[in-house]
């Protein structure tokens, strides 16, 4: 990407600098794709705002300028996208609300926080239910991850595409992290980690000992920075993005659970729209998803190699310790899997199965 790019969108956007831009801090990622396609039909104009949780340097940031480049260009300027980063509209549960009564267009929360909609995404949070980015994407690109997002269907929700959040790592304040038992500490208490308000992630985080306490992301950095809680879980862009790593000394190659994105807009607003407009919408989604997705990427293991040289102590856990971790969250998947459906379950980790070979 070339920094004129990036420096345009950046007007472009409706953003507040935070600390997150207060550190220019990104890998050499890819030029978003060039825009093709005709413009489409005047049928009318419309201003969506979108707010996000993540940093203007986020993959997820990025790809939402994009998708507004795509949609202004398509449309001669007659929709556009404002992005709001850094939780100032609220947090993904606020802002699904918000879609809901269509005080707000467009949100892109985590899954894990939209599992009150639609309770089979549960299973994105299974740990470690998806071993590997290939079996993520095939999941998140079959019909069963496709039916989670039509049922979003009346809730007031219109769910666009899934996305990349990533294979989420834990970081922490006390102590170098190698297996379940420096989770629970044996002589000193156990870490208080921050997760998302999902659970199936306090459930993990209980099954290792930790006292998980649910916060909202916009809460994260500060909690850290007082100590109010030890640690938190995301991925390592993230860590790096939202700077968690001045307040966090430790991070751990967990890769617990994927999580993915999933764009939305309000039904209010869906429904407003003609539908020429509406499938360009969808259009745009798609597109930006897969830049996002691509983002992601490129930024996943550089962002490791950053943290560590801004002195992060990060463990890489070998197999066994892996194991450990998943033998003591096997629970979890006894309490969750009847509630989540089995069936649902069974059919992803066939997809997983089909995806390595
Ligand atoms: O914009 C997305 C963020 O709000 C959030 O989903 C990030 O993974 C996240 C977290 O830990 O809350």
């Amino acid at each position: 990407m070339t920094a004129i790019w990036r420096s345009t969108l950046t007007l472009v956007g409706a953003t507040t600098l935070t600390f997150g831009m207060a550190h220019a801090q990104s890998p050499d990622l890819s030029d978003p794709p060039a825009i093709d396609g005709e413009v489409v039909a005047d049928h009318g104009s419309h201003t969506l705002r979108m707010g996000i949780g993540l940093s203007e340097s986020s993959p997820q940031f990025l790809s939402s300028q994009y998708f507004g480049e795509i949609l202004e260009q398509r449309t001669d300027g007659r929709i556009t996208v404002n992005v709001f980063p850094n939780s100032q509209l609220g947090d993904d549960v606020q802002m699904m609300e918000m879609l809901q009564t269509g005080t707000l267009d467009m949100t892109y929360p985590s899954s894990s926080a939209t599992t009150g909609y639609v309770e089979e995404l549960s299973a994105f949070d299974l740990p470690f239910l998806l071993p590997n980015r290939e079996a993520a994407m095939a999941v998140m690109q079959s019909d069963v991850a496709q039916e989670m997002l039509d049922d979003f269907e009346g809730t007031g929700l219109k769910a666009l595409t899934f996305s990349e959040n990533g294979y989420r790592q834990l970081s922490n304040s006390a102590r170098p992290v190698e297996t379940p038992e420096d989770v629970a500490g044996l002589d000193v208490r156990g870490l208080s980690v921050r997760t998302m308000q999902n659970p199936v992630h306090l459930a993990i985080w209980e099954a290792l000992g930790a006292n998980p306490t649910p916060m909202a992301f916009g809460e994260l950095f500060s909690a850290l920075e007082q100590g109010v809680v030890d640690g938190q879980e995301n991925p390592w862009s993230t860590i790096l993005t939202s700077n968690f790593n001045e307040v966090q000394d430790y991070g751990t190659e967990t890769r617990h659970v994927y999580t993915p994105f999933i764009m939305m807009l309000s039904e209010r607003t869906w429904d407003r729209m003609a539908p020429e407009y509406q499938e360009l919408v969808m259009e745009a989604a798609r597109q930006s998803a897969e830049y996002e997705i691509q983002l992601s990427a490129e930024y996943d293991d550089w962002s490791r190699k950053q943290l560590e040289e801004r002195g992060m102590q990060i463990t890489r856990l070998n197999d066994e310790q892996l194991a450990a971790f998943q033998e003591a969250t096997q629970p979890v998947y006894d309490e969750w899997a009847p509630r989540i459906g089995e069936d649902i379950i069974a059919e992803i980790q066939q997809i997983v199965e089909d995806s390595s070979n």
